[in-house]
């Protein structure tokens, strides 16, 4: 072998590195019901120190609190409390988009200042037809906003303007969706703000230096935050933004994210009270799904595929769901008594989607606080029939995605709860 060939090949194995580790990361995996190990769920409603709150306003006081600190510290990483500069511009205008039913804007943000400041460009789009103010769906997508939305006139997202990252060619690493229903959105009555999420912070490990987090206080320790814990911050700051517009009901801000932006829609939803609807599409693990049931994916399975996803103490977990002293029913439960809306796919058993609906309805006790009601039965609803009550639920038939079919079910849900 000559130094090229010799450099060629090195160059190969180094790219190749994280795909072998993926894909390592994938074998035996626990996909039958009656291996699961017998487990216990932590009862929602009470407290470290063992007593079981019973009120709205103690579960506000003592129990929300405590979760949300033992979630912070103890899988997504705490999000900073500073501030960053933050600026938003309107490059864009274009009143008469989808022929003439929306307004179609693309805003800049700029966080930070100078060398360190960090870009993400939102595309948002108004119904022209409305009266009154309009509800608001806040959505990262995957492949930049030009794909997502079907307009290829749109501005390139910044992320995509980056030069490529071994990663950006990974089969299986980046997750697919299909273009949102962007006209059917606006049809209904919804404004729709779309950006990339990579924007916020590449997902990748080396991605750090790129992300909104590197623009706060370097922090090495177990419970500094990660990709989610970024991605999460992310939708805040774009629910600010939202929050300024004329057209905007503020009372009606949703927020939706597919499968790895499941995870970290409910962990925007838990820790961002604006959010009046969270939507966790095919969370699975880390999002929905319970892990002590370890089916499909699993703690140290995720931890050793995306380590640049969690906080570093969710990784003394791995292999060890026994110990933790949560679990993912009581990441949903801190959107109460907001709503909260899980859905899974029929073929998408890598997410364990009886474990997804399984948290929805381990959740409900905190619903009943305020008398209201999550699922009322741990049987699963058959593939294709919804389930209305606070806590939304459905089982679309397919494949993991992000489907026109999931839009619809979380529209109805939404045109429900905010009685439209
Ligand atoms: C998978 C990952 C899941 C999920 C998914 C996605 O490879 O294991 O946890 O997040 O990616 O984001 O599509």
């Amino acid at each position: 072998m000559n130094k090229v060939m010799i450099r060629r090949s090195f160059l190969f194995c180094f790219m190749c590195m994280p795909l072998l580790a993926f894909a390592q990361s994938k074998r035996e995996v626990n996909y039958d019901e009656s291996n699961i190990p017998a487990y216990v769920l932590p009862d929602v409603l009470r407290c470290e120190d063992g007593r079981r709150v019973t009120t709205a306003k103690e579960w506000e006081k003592r129990r929300r609190p405590e979760l949300l600190k033992m979630l912070s510290e103890q899988e997504y990483g705490v999000t900073p409390r500073g501030k960053v500069k933050t600026s938003y511009e309107v490059l864009t205008e274009r009143p008469l988009a989808l022929g003439g039913k929306a307004t179609m804007r693309e805003v800049m943000m700029t966080f930070g200042v100078g060398v360190n400041e960090v870009k993400a460009l939102m595309a948002v789009y108004v119904p022209n037809q409305r009266k009154g103010r309009v509800p608001v769906f806040i959505a990262y997508n995957f492949q930049g906003n030009r794909y997502v939305t079907g307009d290829t006139t749109l501005l390139p997202s910044p992320h995509m303007l980056r030069p490529l990252h071994p990663h950006d060619n990974l089969p299986g690493w980046r997750t697919a969706i299909e273009p949102f229903p962007v006209e059917n959105i606006i049809d209904r009555g919804y404004a729709l703000v779309t950006l990339l999420y990579e924007d916020i912070c590449p997902d990748y490990p080396e991605g750090a230096s790129r992300s909104v987090a590197s623009l706060f206080p370097a922090e090495e320790s177990g419970t500094a935050w990660q990709a989610i814990g970024a991605w999460a911050w992310g939708s805040s700051r774009v629910a600010d933004w939202v929050c300024r517009q004329p057209w905007v009901n503020r009372k009606q801000l949703i927020v939706i994210g597919h499968s790895r932006q499941g995870k970290a829609a409910l962990w925007a939803g838990a820790q961002d009270e604006r959010f009046q609807v969270v939507i966790s599409n095919n969370s699975g693990c880390g999002g929905a799904a319970l892990s002590k049931r370890q089916f499909g994916e699993t703690v140290g399975i995720i931890n050793g595929s995306f380590p640049h996803w969690f906080c570093r103490n969710f990784r003394n977990y791995n292999d060890k769901e026994q110990n933790l002293p949560f679990d993912q029913h009581e990441l949903v439960a801190l959107v109460a008594p907001r709503h909260a809306y899980v859905a899974s796919a029929s073929e998408d058993r890598w997410a364990d989607q009886k474990g997804e609906y399984l948290a929805a309805y381990y959740a409900s006790p905190v619903w009943a606080l305020y008398g209201m009601n999550g699922p009322s039965s741990a049987e699963m609803p058959p593939v294709g029939q919804q389930v209305m009550t606070d806590i939304g639920y459905h089982m679309r038939p397919g494949k993991h995605s992000l489907a026109p079919y999931d839009w619809q079910r979380y529209m109805d849900f939404c045109d429900k709860v905010f009685g439209r």
